[in-house]
């Protein structure tokens, strides 16, 4: 019998339908758009101009959606990108040079920081000015989200004979380390890796 002369309701109804598949996905993704469920969310943060937007389009393609937060005119740029099989909300935060806001972008980047339940927040800074970028790592590291930091544009620094040790500040700053160049693509595919760590999959639980 062809589906349009099922006499079932599950056609007639998309609702019921729809109720019906959600019914087999645990209970906190029930009732969530069909289209996507979402299994985790990482932000990518840190000062204007290091390469925090053309990181994120690298990491997701060219399609983004971009939301408004009330009452605000800043913006963050929401899309979603598979990491270890699993469907993750990535988004592209304005600038903050510090998590004492001076700005509006600031204001709106801490809030999102905390107020988000991130899984991972990747602070991305430039490798040319390295040590005045760290301070912003020290204070994300003092929050509970946990960090990566993600060195960019080394292909501008190597340029200017500026070589960045990953293993080494790896070690001093104990977090994890990523060199990278989104213009080059390099290093993408080590970010992800690292970004992996952190999209947990749900223990499976029993009741007996
Ligand atoms: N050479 C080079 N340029 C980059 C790299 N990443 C970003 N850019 C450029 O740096 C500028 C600022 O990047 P953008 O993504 O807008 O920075 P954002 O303000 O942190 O979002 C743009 O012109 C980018 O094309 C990189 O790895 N290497
Ligand atoms: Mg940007």
């Amino acid at each position: 019998m062809k589906c349009n002369q099922c006499p079932d309701s599950c056609q007639k109804n998309p609702q019921t339908s729809n109720r019906l598949w959600q019914s087999f996905l645990p209970k906190r993704f029930q009732g969530k758009s069909p289209e996507v469920v979402s299994q985790g969310t990482i932000a990518l943060v840190g000062s204007p101009n290091v390469g925090k937007s053309l990181l994120f389009n690298v990491l997701t393609g060219a399609y983004t959606t971009v939301s408004n937060y009330p009452g605000t005119t800043v913006e963050a740029s929401r899309n979603y990108i598979t990491i270890a099989g699993k469907t993750i909300t990535i988004i592209d935060t304005p600038g903050m040079y510090s998590l004492i806001p001076m700005t509006e972008e600031e204001r709106f980047s801490r809030e999102l920081l905390f107020k988000e339940s991130l899984d991972l927040a990747v602070h991305v800074i430039d490798a040319k000015n390295l040590s005045r970028m760290l301070n912003l790592t020290f204070q994300l590291m003092e929050t509970q989200v946990p960090i990566v930091l993600a060195v960019n544009m080394i292909d501008e620094a190597e340029k200017l004979g500026i070589w960045v040790n990953e293993k080494q500040l790896e070690a001093s700053l104990g977090i994890p380390v990523v060199t990278l160049s989104a213009a080059q693509q390099r290093g993408i595919k080590s970010l992800t890796a690292k970004m992996a760590n952190y999209v947990h999959i749900p223990a499976l639980s029993y009741s007996y």
